[in-house]
């Protein structure tokens, strides 16, 4: 069984939206164009709590793009983005919601951010998208969306050491490129095991 997980189509993650990803809304037409090719359709969606601890704003003297240490690990500070029910954490309008067996938000824990969609960024915390998986019988993932170089990366490379067979589009996601993430996110996912097309 094969599902087609579209990662954070999402308004602030297209052109004009607050955490604005280079031809962001250029992949909605071929994503929607792939739909009826899988079994299930996964689509995911950032949705942080006003004042989540992913913002420079929640942290005094920061700025957008500052790296801090948090309990986890590094992480990158972020504009204020996908807030739950704004506009901009609502779906790209022309993205095909209605073919979807399921929706999973995720970045809901204010304290930590969660780039993947199977675990928060402490790498431990389950968002339960590994079991419904597995409860459908689903052994291969196709991935697009947004952005390339982190939610898509954390997304296929925990789903490739969770013994998924993952295969990335590269055509159908667009990256945000910061201080070279591009390329790392490449390396990770090669050395992942992810099939990168
Ligand atoms: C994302 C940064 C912060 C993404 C989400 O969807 O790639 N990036 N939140
Ligand atoms: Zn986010």
């Amino acid at each position: 069984m094969q599902a087609f997980i579209v990662i954070d189509v999402q308004n602030d993650f297209c052109p004009h939206g607050a955490l604005a990803v280079p031809e962001g809304d250029q992949i909605v037409e071929g994503i929607n164009a792939l739909m009826n090719n899988f079994d299930s359709v996964i689509l995911t969606q950032d949705w942080h709590p006003a004042g989540h601890s992913s913002f420079a704003s929640s942290h005094e003297g920061k700025s957008a793009y500052d790296v801090i240490d948090m309990p986890y690990g590094p992480q990158v500070l972020w504009p204020d983005h996908c807030i739950q029910g704004s506009m901009g954490a609502k779906f790209h309008t022309e993205l095909h919601q209605d073919r979807a067996d399921l929706i999973i938000r995720k970045g809901m824990n204010p304290a930590i951010d969660s780039y993947s969609a199977f675990f928060e960024n402490d790498h431990k915390t389950p968002t339960g998208l590994e079991g419904y998986l597995n409860t459908r019988g689903i052994t291969h993932l196709t991935m697009v969306g947004l952005a390339l170089d982190f939610c898509v990366n954390y997304s296929a490379v925990d789903a490739a050491k969770l013994g998924f067979d993952v295969t990335v589009r590269g055509d159908l996601c667009r990256a945000i490129d910061l201080n070279g993430s591009l390329d790392v996110a490449i390396e990770g996912m090669k050395g992942a095991g992810v099939t990168l097309t």
